[in-house]
């Protein structure tokens, strides 16, 4: 079949709940994908930082099928031999204390907000149904109704109400604000390190340091959610080790299974997670045993492979060789580790344009808001791949 025909299909059947670029693709391997014509791009966006571990890793896939002939899935009405040991594995690598594995990212966000709510009633003593998590302006994370109702983008609540309440909305970056939102009720503090959906937004030095000692000041629980700052993306395993701190709660997604799966885990650390109960909380396919020798293949994979360090060392050459494109456009560059995201001016015509070019080029990556290019490769890039990417970035984007 020709690619405008795999796109009829998707427009006659799906449901247009997104627009993506026009390129079918068919196959990948590291940092590289082949459309249905056999044309070869480079992945700049690595399915939003699920596929940190590179296109169809060979370890994480061997897992994958030798697990898929054992067992797959038990539901938690009995045990399996994958659960414990992924646990484990993840509790040491994250130094965490306790996890609740899930499937989305979503899912998680969701957990996190029953057992913090949950902590608050039992354990913070505030009366019934007043719990408050507060988040922050622009933020994003996820689709569910909760989740969009305290969202601050309008295309991702209007037609969606009537929303849960109790989610009190801050300017992101802001220790003042959060310090004056806090009252009596509050119980969590939900926030991403660094904003991904917003534009790669970088808090100033020091606010989650800050953040953790107001919310510990005041008995509330930071939760990080890390599903796009984690597993390696910025150049530590989590964003927070860049504040030297360690959230109370922490949510993990995308690569957790470096893009086999979905599977999401919280990871807690004060014993919030222990307030619920038996019958709570669950999901059919959460911790099933596939996933779990997904994830704990994709793990070592991410640690083995010195992927953290290489994502720190050729996000900073990366982010070098885009510093020196001499373009009046380019209003702001910004980044850490892999997780980079190029600001154009307003007048620039929107960054989708771009991304079609690059996207002519060879290079596959997407725009965020209207006027940043994300540039988020899988963390297996090397130095040579960096170069050509910047070749081609410098052909569309060079004065
Ligand atoms: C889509 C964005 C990225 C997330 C954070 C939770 C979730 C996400 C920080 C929910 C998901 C995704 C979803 C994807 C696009 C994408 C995204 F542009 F929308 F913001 F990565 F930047 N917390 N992010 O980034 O996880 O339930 O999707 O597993 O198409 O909606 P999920």
């Amino acid at each position: 079949m020709k690619p405008n025909e795999f796109i009829g299909l998707e427009e006659e059947y799906g449901a247009h709940n997104y627009k993506p670029l026009d390129v079918v693709l068919s196959r990948g391997r590291g940092v590289w994908v082949w459309d249905v014509e056999g044309n070869k791009y480079m992945d700049c966006l690595a399915a939003y930082s699920a596929v940190n571990q590179g296109h169809c890793h060979p370890k994480i896939l061997k897992a994958m099928a030798e697990q898929a002939e054992r067992l797959t899935l038990t539901s938690r009405a009995f045990r399996n031999d994958q659960l414990g040991p992924f646990y484990k594995e993840l509790c040491e690598i994250t130094r965490s204390h306790k996890v609740l594995p899930m499937n989305s990212g979503a899912e998680a966000v969701e957990t996190v907000i029953k057992a913090v709510r949950k902590w608050g009633y039992t354990v913070k003593g505030v009366p019934d149904d007043q719990a408050e998590i507060i988040v922050c302006a622009d933020n994003f994370h996820g689709r569910t109704i909760t989740i969009v109702g305290f969202s601050t983008e309008e295309s991702s609540r209007r037609g969606f109400g009537p929303f849960t309440p109790g989610f009190p909305v801050i300017p992101f970056g802001d220790i003042e604000a959060l310090e004056a939102a806090i009252t009596p009720n509050t119980v969590g503090f939900l926030v991403e390190p660094i904003q991904g959906e917003a534009g790669v937004v970088i808090p100033p030095e020091g606010y989650l340091k800050k953040a953790k000692a107001v919310c510990e000041e005041h008995n509330v629980v930071l939760i990080l959610d890390e599903i796009q700052t984690g597993l390696g993306r910025t150049g530590k395993l989590l964003a927070e080790e860049h504040e030297g701190i360690e959230a109370d709660l922490t949510l993990i997604g995308k690569a957790l299974s470096g893009g086999f799966y979905p599977i999401s885990a919280v990871l807690s650390n004060k014993e919030v997670l222990g307030v619920l109960r038996p019958g709570e909380h669950g999901s059919t396919f959460g911790g099933n045993p596939l996933a779990c020798a997904v994830a704990r293949a994709a793990m070592k994979v991410l640690v083995e492979e010195n992927l953290i360090e290489n994502a720190e060392k050729m996000g900073a050459y990366f982010m070098e060789g885009l510093k020196t494109l001499d373009n009046p456009m380019i209003r702001e560059i910004r980044g850490k580790g892999l997780m980079i995201g190029v600001e154009l001016s307003p007048d620039a015509g929107g960054a989708r344009a771009y991304c079609e070019r690059l996207m002519a080029e060879g290079l596959l990556c997407k725009e965020t808001h209207e006027n940043t290019i994300r540039f988020a490769p899988p963390l297996v890039i090397t130095q040579e791949e960096v170069d050509w990417a910047l070749e081609r970035i410098r052909k569309v984007l060079g004065r």
